[in-house]
């Protein structure tokens, strides 16, 4: 890796095929900022097991991911792309920043308040810490920019306050990252239930597009996507359903609200529905066929993660080494 430019490092959990959200949100930035950083992109499968996993299904959705992220764009040549878990430094830097971490500021995380109700059954430790994790990945590496949805700024924020601490207390040394938000699509929302989210975990399959679902799929899905009953394409206080489609279009076409509320004037829900789907299934079609070939390939990916993680690895080991020595440690050598 070039050493002047920034680095930028970002995480994606293999808990299933990627969304529309995660795709507009946070994957579809990560391959042209490799024109002007040094990137680094993880599977981060340590994160996944936060939530009850059933171990094939999760090796699978694991290999899946990384395929889709190489079909996205991503060059494992240019960029390290690798899994999480084949670099022990995570974890270990983990442990120390969570002694750096207050149980009241984890206690406040909205992501951990939202996954214990909805997992009540398993609200483990892991789901509590799993902010220190992300803090890890970020400061082993000292990243510059972390480009993420909006709904991950708070576990940003947390991060930085981590480095921080730590900076003031051992004396200058972790890069206090920032977040590298998109203005528009940063928070995609669930197409039945436009004021939650997006997520790959909706039980209703009808709420998200998957960027392997094919055109009719995306197609049928926007045509039942909850709306309301003005029949007006304009973006308003209120219009969720509607403001939903409108920052999708605009996002894969480039076109401005202005002009979307123009090209739909006294036009019906039904042609923008059908012209949303169309241009996302559009958008999306090369990195199906991307992604097809590269899991027929298997032998290929598994050279590109395993040189992933060794680069990684070498990165990390120098960090976790000189972060030892500087809380206290004895010299392992
Ligand atoms: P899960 O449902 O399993 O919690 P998720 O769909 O929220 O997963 P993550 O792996 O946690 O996905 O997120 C990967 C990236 O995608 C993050 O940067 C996150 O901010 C972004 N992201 C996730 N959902 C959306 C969304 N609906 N809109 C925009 N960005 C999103
Ligand atoms: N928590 C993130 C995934 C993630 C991440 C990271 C993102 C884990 N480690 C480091 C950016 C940087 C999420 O999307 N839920």
């Amino acid at each position: 890796m070039e050493n002047e430019k920034k680095l930028i490092f970002s995480g994606i959990q293999p808990t299933g095929t990627f969304t529309l959200g995660n795709y507009i949100g946070a994957v579809r930035n990560w391959a042209p900022l490799q024109e002007e950083y040094n990137c680094i992109y993880s599977i981060v499968d340590l994160h996944a097991i936060t939530v009850t996993q059933d171990p094939a299904t999760l090796r699978k959705h694991s290999m899946e991911a990384y395929a889709l992220l190489l079909a996205c764009g991503i060059d494992p040549k240019r960029s390290i792309a690798f899994f999480q878990s084949h670099n022990p430094s995570h974890a270990e830097l983990s442990w120390v920043l969570s002694c750096a971490t207050q149980f009241g500021e984890l206690s406040r995380m909205t992501q951990f308040k939202d996954k214990s109700a909805k997992h009540a059954d398993n609200i483990n430790a892991g789901l509590f810490t799993y902010p220190v994790l992300m803090a890890a990945d970020i400061l082993a590496y000292n990243a510059d920019l972390v480009p993420i949805g909006a709904d991950q700024k708070q576990h940003l924020e947390l991060a930085r306050n981590i480095a921080q601490r730590f900076n003031q207390r051992y004396g200058d040394f972790f890069t206090v990252p920032d977040g590298y938000i998109p203005k528009l699509g940063a928070r995609v929302m669930s197409l039945q239930n436009p004021t939650k989210k997006m997520s790959k975990s909706d039980e209703n399959p009808n709420a998200c597009i998957l960027i392997l679902d094919d055109k009719d799929t995306i197609v049928r899905k926007f045509k039942r996507a909850v709306t309301d009953s003005e029949a007006c394409v304009r973006y308003a206080e209120g219009k969720d359903g509607i403001n939903n489609l409108i920052t999708i279009y605009s996002s894969m076409t480039g076109k401005t609200v202005e002009e979307i509320e123009r090209e739909f004037d006294g036009k019906g829900y039904g042609d923008f529905k059908l012209a949303v789907g169309e241009a996302v299934a559009d958008a999306l079609e090369p990195i199906r066929t991307e992604y097809a070939k590269l899991m027929g390939d298997k032998a290929y990916l598994k050279e590109c993660y395993t040189e992933g993680a060794e680069r990684a690895r070498r990165i990390t080991q120098r960090t976790l080494s000189k972060v030892y020595r500087k809380v206290g440690f004895v010299d392992a050598r």
